[in-house]
């Protein structure tokens, strides 16, 4: 016994430490004691076909969303990112939408030239004028494809699909499959450039699958990371090693910004001449955050989980009867000086933007959208943004 209890104390003071370091920070950011103050919610109502879209974009010129939608039933079969491996249960009527809300109505996008019969399993996504001509649009996809073989269960066969599409139109044609099972090995967010050609991308875990990836994104290791492909001379790694790398957007032809699932946190990067990306800042605040978006005066918007440990465990499960709360985080940046606050905040009640992944503000038409992973629809405000 005697000899037993310094180890025992040694033991105790290692978990202590451990919950310390690793636990409290993980129920604080869980949002346990997080009180949620909802504000800005009076004015939306929730489009309810449009569920579990992923990821949304503004078209400016015309105030079109167009949001990478699936179904709850299909994401809790097959959603790599979350863990859910069952692909023959997977929807196969995963679509593109482009909703307008001056009609409050949408079209689903008719998939043209894709000759892949595992279809599209979407995730990530960004709507890209064309530079040459602005009315045609690339559409870049994550698409989670299943393993060519059917009996191979806990693997994905991951790409990035380029579409083309032209405002107003019904329909989406495919250009080309980009796919690397080394670096574009679980793809999360894609940001593309104008031309067609490139993109970097996140993936949200390296190597590990499973409880590891869990037990890795607990303990907030540093394990994900950005890729970069050209279509015609392929893909590279342009930043290993960062936290929970998430949602990525550009900001401009030189400057990438990517949010972190697991930490307070979003990364400034600096593209450098070969395309690799260096961090130049580290923007921290109070709530994880997931997907970014840009609006036409260059404020970044992001999905901010107050409850995050509710939505892990209740909401992601059965989203229908576990309305999650949700935060609308702004980052405003000038000379070189940030500032973040939180103008939008809703407790999920009426589903009402329950579970948001993705915020999207359109500063011409005072809008403000917000959808999510498994939410029960898309969200739709209408949205005067206070003074930062
Ligand atoms: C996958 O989904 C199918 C269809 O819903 C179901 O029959 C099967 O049991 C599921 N497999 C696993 C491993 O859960
Ligand atoms: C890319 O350029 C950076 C900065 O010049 C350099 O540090 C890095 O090693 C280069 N990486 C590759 C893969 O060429
Ligand atoms: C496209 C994108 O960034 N997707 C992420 C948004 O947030 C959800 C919830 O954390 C993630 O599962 C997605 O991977």
């Amino acid at each position: 016994m005697a000899i037993l209890t310094p180890f025992l104390i040694a033991l105790v003071a290692l978990c202590g430490a451990f919950y310390k370091l690793n636990v409290e920070p993980m129920l604080e950011l869980g949002g346990i004691w997080r009180t949620v103050i909802p504000r800005g919610t009076e004015t939306c109502h929730l489009v309810s076909e449009l569920q579990a879209c992923e990821k949304i974009m503004l078209h400016q010129p015309t105030g079109h969303v167009y949001a990478a939608c699936s179904s709850i039933a299909g994401r809790h079969a097959w959603l790599p990112a979350l863990n859910y491996y069952n692909a023959s249960a997977r929807s196969r009527a995963d679509y593109v939408a482009v909703y307008d809300p001056s009609s409050d109505s949408f079209i689903k996008l008719a998939v043209l030239g894709l000759d892949d019969p595992r279809g599209l399993s979407l995730h990530g996504m960004d709507v890209v004028p064309s530079e040459e001509d602005p009315s045609t649009l690339f559409v870049y996809l994550v698409n989670h494809r299943p393993p060519v073989d059917p009996k191979q269960t806990t693997e994905e066969d991951p790409s990035v699909e380029i579409f083309t599409t032209v405002e107003g139109s019904g329909e989406m044609r495919h250009v080309r499959t980009v796919a690397d099972p080394a670096i574009l090995h679980s793809p999360n967010d894609v940001a593309g450039t104008p031309d067609g050609t490139r993109f970097w991308f996140t993936n949200d875990m390296k190597d590990v699958d499973g409880w590891k990836a869990k037990l890795y994104m607990f303990l907030n290791r540093a394990v994900t990371s950005v890729g970069f492909c050209h279509v015609e001379h392929g893909c590279m790694i342009a930043l290993d090693k960062v936290p929970g790398a998430n949602g990525i957007v550009r900001t401009s032809e030189q400057t990438l910004l990517i949010g972190s699932a697991t930490r307070p946190e979003v990364r400034v990067l600096a593209r450098q001449a070969n395309n690799t990306l260096l961090v130049t800042d580290v923007i921290t605040h109070d709530l994880p955050l997931d997907n970014l978006t840009v609006d036409k005066d260059g404020v970044v918007w992001a999905a901010g989980f107050p409850k995050g440990a509710e939505l892990i465990q209740k909401h992601i499960p059965d989203p229908l009867n576990n309305p999650s709360a949700s935060t609308a985080v702004r980052i405003t940046c000038n000379g070189g000086k940030c500032t973040v606050d939180k103008p939008f905040e809703s407790d999920g009640s009426n589903n009402i933007a329950s579970g948001t992944t993705t915020v999207v503000h359109d500063t011409e038409r005072n809008k403000l959208f917000l959808s999510g992973v498994m939410a029960p629809g898309l969200t739709v405000c209408d949205f005067v943004a206070p003074n930062a």
